[in-house]
Order: structure tokens, then sequence, then C-alpha cells
């Protein structure tokens, strides 16, 4: 078969944000544009001459539209590029987990994952492309930078004048020189789950009656959730809903939240609720869990886990630590210090975890947007957090709300919110962080929602990061102000969007007093919200008077 040299020149904003490049379907789908930064990511992780030579990735994506014609093109890319072997999920299906685990269990030199994660899909909807490094991680901001400059220089891109690989058998097959295995997407994720919890105990609790609902969400994690959580665990056939991924995942927006998973939370808030409920987003990365009448704020769901994880036999021997995003609230630490653990606080993105679980310092991460997960992989794992659950529950034999209580008892609740503020004017966005910023050092002392009881700045900064393993920095992270009564405001432009701006506020509050344990996050947070408010002056800037979303 005939390798193709074409010719191209470079397309701009090829940038990978939090995590991989991610951009609308159709300028994806733009000419070009797919190939030149697939051909910017080979020539930063090939040898220079020698190109993919030996090398075997791995590669799939979570069904959204284009999904398939981007594997097809890729395989001819990596094939025209000397790549030894590609390993792909059958049908080009792989969740972010799953792609994870399989880089690590098959040893491979990264992969390659085609996901715009809880972004919506199909044709007006969002498309999205990351390497991921062979330790099974999203790649550094050091490849991620690299990767981007060699974008902005490319001049030509190899392929193959090839017809298309047939992905729907199990099997291998050859395209030009290079192998191509089709492989299934669940076996290997499956397999790792079961080394990690007790599947008989699991198997028992849903014997004696457990209910459960797992929303899939139309999107990737359908096939995995069935197979282990209805065939392996026996949870009742239909406990797994919108099991099919479907390629605009049904016009949703598969965001595990309270806002775009609201008919799961009005069931658990309702007197039909099951025992227990959970959902993930596009990609399979994130979760949301519920229990009947609660809602597990993401925050308090990574304290919780780490609390409890020693009950299952992956974890009985003790974790070495927690890291969490910055915007995280600090419920994990107080955890940790009491296990006399080891705790990291890091930027948004999970790419900022892989040296500190690398180098064994941490065993369990996580981050408020949903995502929490173990040294089991490197991505966060949003099946792995419900078995987790499951495990706990399993043993604990106690509902999802008392479990909350008790540990809010034990350590205080750190009351917590995020505020969005979806697709605003982006120069708005930025004009509102960079005045917030240029004011941060005469914040302190100030005082702010008189009316409300007041709260009086003890700290403000811009968060900035050295990675204690490899000594790399990350500067402009997010705005934090502290204030004096145990409270905290951080303010982040997203990394993932791909039209305007959002902006996230994020607000806690630490709360220890035993009768006031159990209120609701947006009232007993509403001054730290006036005091956001006001500081940042957001309704005038952005001309919104109330978030998007409260997660
Ligand atoms: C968001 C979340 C962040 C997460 C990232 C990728 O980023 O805040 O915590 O790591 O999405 O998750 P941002 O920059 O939009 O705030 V996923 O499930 O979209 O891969
Ligand atoms: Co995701």
């Amino acid at each position: 078969m005939a390798v193709s040299i074409v010719e191209t020149t470079p397309i701009e904003g090829q940038k990978p944000g939090t995590s991989g490049l991610r951009k609308q379907t159709r300028v994806f789908m733009q000419p070009d544009f797919l190939e030149n930064y697939v051909q910017a990511i080979f020539d930063v992780i090939g040898s220079p001459g020698g190109g993919l030579a030996g090398k075997t990735l791995t590669l799939g994506g979570d069904g959204r539209y284009f999904n398939k014609r981007a594997i097809q093109t890729i395989l001819k890319m990596a094939a025209a590029n000397g790549a030894a072997r590609v390993l792909v999920g059958r049908n080009g299906i792989l969740s972010t987990p799953a792609a994870s685990a399989v880089i690590r269990a098959r040893k491979t030199d990264g992969g390659l994952i085609l996901s715009a994660s809880h972004n919506p899909a199909g044709e007006d909807g969002d498309f999205g492309l990351k390497y991921n490094i062979p330790a099974g991680g999203p790649a550094p901001e050091g490849i991620t930078e690299a990767i981007y400059q060699r974008t902005r220089e490319i001049r030509a891109y190899r392929t193959l004048e090839a017809g298309d690989v047939d992905l729907a058998r199990v099997g291998q097959t050859k395209l030009d020189g290079m192998a191509v295995e089709v492989f299934d997407p669940v076996a290997i994720y499956a397999d790792l789950m079961r080394s990690l919890f007790d599947f008989p105990a699991i198997r028992e609790l849903f014997a004696s009656g457990f209910t459960l609902r797992f929303d899939a969400m139309h999107a990737v994690t359908g096939p995995y959730a069935k197979a282990i959580l209805e065939d392996a665990l026996g949870a009742p056939a239909g406990s797994v809903m919108n099991a099919t991924p479907l390629p605009d995942f049904g016009g949703g927006h598969p965001d595990p939240n309270p806002v775009y998973a609201k008919e799961l939370v009005a069931l658990m808030m309702g007197p039909e609720a099951p025992d227990f409920a959970a959902a993930s987003d596009g990609d399979g990365d994130r979760n949301m869990i519920l229990g009947r009448g609660v809602y597990v704020t993401p925050s308090d769901s990574l304290a919780v886990l780490t609390a409890n994880a020693q009950l299952a036999p992956g974890y009985a021997g003790g974790l070495k630590g927690v890291a969490r995003s910055m915007p995280t609230s600090r419920a994990a630490d107080r955890v940790a210090a009491k296990l006399g653990i080891n705790a990291f606080e890091t930027p948004t993105g999970w790419k900022f975890f892989g040296t500190l679980l690398d180098a064994g310092l941490v065993t369990l991460c996580g981050e408020e947007s949903a995502g929490t997960g173990s040294d089991h992989v490197r991505e966060k794992d949003g099946l792995w957090a419900v078995l987790l659950w499951l495990n706990i529950l399993a043993r604990r034999r106690q509902p999802v709300g008392e479990i909350l209580r008790q540990h809010w008892r034990d350590y205080g609740r750190d009351y917590y919110t995020r505020h969005d503020y979806e697709g605003v004017d982006k120069a708005a966005a930025e004009a509102l962080m960079a005045d917030l910023r240029a004011r941060l050092a005469d914040l302190p002392g100030q005082r702010f929602a008189k009316d409300l009881g007041g709260l009086t700045v003890s700290a403000a900064d811009d968060f900035a990061y050295t990675d204690p393993v490899d000594g790399s920095t990350a500067t402009g992270q997010g705005l934090r102000l502290f204030f004096e009564e145990n409270a905290r405001a951080v303010f982040r432009l997203s990394g993932t969007g791909t039209v305007g701006a959002t902006l996230r506020v994020y607000l806690e509050r630490f709360e220890d007093d035993p009768g006031r344990l159990e209120g609701d996050p947006q009232q007993r947070l509403a001054a730290v919200i006036a005091a956001a408010g006001e500081i940042a002056d957001i309704a005038g800037r952005l001309g919104r008077d109330a978030p998007d979303v409260r997660t």
C-alpha cells in the first residue's frame, strides 16, 4: 500500500486545554484538522527519522459522532508513520479509564483517546482527542506544549491509501506493515475491577434486595456497567439505564451533576428511590453518587472513600496518601490528617496526579468535578468509584445518608457548592479574572457580605504549583480568596469548553457545630456566595444574575 505524504499548513488554535484538544465537531471535521493534530502527536512521541517504528499504541473513544471516522484516519496515519501495532477497542469504543487500564496492562507506548468527555456530542456538539503516556495518564504539560508547538510548524502528514479496517470483530488484521488488534473493550477493565473489589460481598448485597439505578447517559459506560453491575454482580436487569452508547448521547448533556442528571436526582429524592444511584459522563471517568434522599458532593465522596477504602480488598493494606485538585474541598485532607497519610493539593486536571501516583506518594485522587480514582489506572474512573461505594455499603450495611452524616459528625462538614456561568462572553470573563487578579493584594482585611453577617478576607492569591516529584511548575491555576470565617472562594475559567467562556466559582465553608451539620449548602453558603459575587462583580460584568449550574 502506498504511503502518501500530504502537504498541509498549520491550523490555529490546536492548543490542548485541561484535558486534551476539544473543539466543536465541525471544527474537528475540517480538512486536515484531525490529521495535523495527530501528526503533531506522532512527531513528538516518535523518534526523529524513525517515526513510530517499533511502537504499539492503544486507541479508542467514547463512541460519539465522528469517533469511527477519526479512528480509521488515525489507524492509517499510524501505519504510515511506521507503528508496529495498534490495539483498538471493538467498534472503536473504549472508556477513558479502560484505555488507561489497557495502556498499562498491555504496556503500550501510550494511547490516543477520542472524547470531549461531558461536552454534548453530535455533528453540532463537541469532539476531542488526547494523548496518554505509557504510564496510562494524560500527557503532562511539557508534552502537550510540545505537541502544540509542533502544530504551529507542521508542513506535511503521512497517511496510507487504504480501505477501512473492520472494527466490528475481535481479532487481528494487518494494515500495510502494522498489526491492528481489535479487542473487547470491557474485559481487561472488568478483570481489574474484580481484582480490587469484593465481588462476592457485593453480589450478596444485591441478593439481599439492595436496589440500584445507574444512569449511563447513553454514553460509553453502558456496556461496562451492564457487564459488571448486572452480569457479574447480579443487580436486577434494568438497573443500568440509558445503557446503549449513541453517537449524540441521546441529545443529552452527559455531565453527571444535579442539573444535567436531574431525573435521577428527582428519583432519589422521591418515594420510589432505590437504595443507591450513580451516573457517569460521556467517556466514563466521572461519577455522581446518590443515596435515598441524599446527593453526595464529589468532595465529600473523596473524603468518605478515603476514610473507608480499606474495606475493599485492593486497599486493605491502607492508603499511602490522597491528592485533590485545589478547588476541591478540604474534606479529604481532614481524613488524611487523622489517618496520618500524605495529602496533596494540585491544579485542576488529572494530569497533575500522575507523578504523585507513579512515585507511590498517593493512592486515591479526586476532583470536585465528579472525578475520583486511584493508583489502579492513571485516569479518574467513574465505575471504579461506584464499585468502591458498593463495596463499602456491602460491608457497612448502612444507608448512604447515614454513612455521610456519621462522616460529618466525625470530621465536621465542608459545605460546598460550585457555581458555573456557562457560555459567557470570553472577553468579559477574562477581564473579570484580570481585574480580580490585580486586586488580590488589596483584599486582605476587607469585609464583604455585610448584611449576611460579613466575611473578612484573610488571604488572597493566584494558585501556583510546583510538582514535588519532578519540580515542574504551573502558574495561573485559579484565584483563591480565603476568609477568616473558615471559608474560601475560588475563581477559574474552564479549560474544556469550546464556545465563549465558562466561569467557575467554587465556594466552601467549614462547619463543625454538631447542631449545624445538616443544612442546605446554598443557604449555609449564602454569605460566601454573596461575598464572591460582590468582590468580582459577577452580575455586573457577566450580565447574569444566577449561575447555570450549581453542583
Ligand atoms: C473540567 C473539570 C476538571 C476536569 C476536566 C476534565 O475542567 O473542572 O476538574 O479534570 O474538566 O474532565 P475545566 O477546565 O473545564 O474546569 V473530563 O471528565 O471533561 O475529561
Ligand atoms: Co470525562
